[in-house]
């Protein structure tokens, strides 16, 4: 076992894959037979992926600087990301450990990577499937579905309401699955600047209008919040952020904020 992905209060590191020590917490296993037509679809590998335990995968992650196929997944060490990429099994599977350091237990999870894919093939099934699990037990996979089905190339984020909480101290899997392509080469899909934050991440949308203002503009969380903001960014959870003293106009399920010119670089929304 190749150690865990720490997330605290501040979410875990942002993972870029360029050092060794970046893939600690990943492992990865294949699962036989050796035929590219034991999967034909999301739902035989739904069925399959649910009888593996978290335990038995144990594997480090291959390494190379080709962007190879093979039985398990790898680390790209020149392109310096991590992919599946299927030959000589059924499928295999990727997965990250987390370890909850935020002193408490955690309800809800953000997750988020940058995805690629690499010689993109028609004519099978598109993309992984990608789960959650707090007990790492078989048939306690629960899908990701913003993760899942597709073929990107850019940022994907997901937001989740776990089943059941994530105790301080355990870990969560995640486990991303691909099918082994039948009759043609299969893609990589390719994992990069993964981050996990234990809680919903609000994303500000930053305009500067053509009088000086500025005006952030976000979705209305469903608590109560406060809208902050830093001219140095010393750290998200830094004592630098003072509360931005403007009224907030509503628009539906949209808040925005007019501001005079200003030299704050830095917002943040958090709860009070
Ligand atoms: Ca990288
Ligand atoms: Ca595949």
């Amino acid at each position: 076992m190749a150690g865990v992905i720490p997330v605290g209060p501040q979410g875990s590191a942002v993972i870029t894959f360029n050092t060794p020590a970046s893939t600690n917490g990943w492992t990865t296993a294949l699962r036989l037979p050796n035929s590219g037509a034991a999967i034909s679809n999301s739902l035989s590998l739904d069925t399959a992926v649910q009888t593996n335990v978290a335990s038995a995968i144990t594997m480090a992650l291959g390494i190379t600087t080709s962007g190879q196929q093979g039985s398990s997944a790898f680390w790209h060490t020149g392109l310096q990301y991590i992919y599946t990429r299927p030959a000589g099994v059924s499928y295999h599977v990727l997965m990250a450990t987390l370890e909850n350091q935020t002193g408490a237990d955690v309800g809800r999870i953000t997750v988020s990577f940058t995805a690629g894919a690499v010689n993109v093939q028609l004519g099978h099934m598109p993309g992984w499937l990608v789960y959650y699990s707090v007990t790492g037990q078989p048939y306690e996979w629960h899908l990701i579905p913003e993760f899942s089905n597709l073929v990107t190339n850019g940022a994907l984020t997901a937001t989740m309401a776990l089943t059941s909480p994530w105790p301080n101290g355990g870990p969560l899997y995640l486990l991303w699955a691909d099918d082994n392509a039948d009759s043609v080469t299969d893609p990589a899909y390719t994992i990069d600047d993964f981050f996990v934050f234990p809680g919903d991440v609000i994303r500000l949308l930053y305009e500067r209008l053509p009088d000086g203002e500025a005006r952030i503009t976000w979705v209305r969380p469903t608590a109560s919040f406060m809208l902050e903001h830093t001219a140095t960014f010393s750290g998200i959870g830094s004592n630098s952020w003072s509360q931005v003293p403007f009224p907030y106009q509503t628009n539906g399920n949209m808040i925005s904020v007019t501001l005079a010119p200003t030299n704050a670089g830095f917002f943040r929304v958090r709860s009070p």
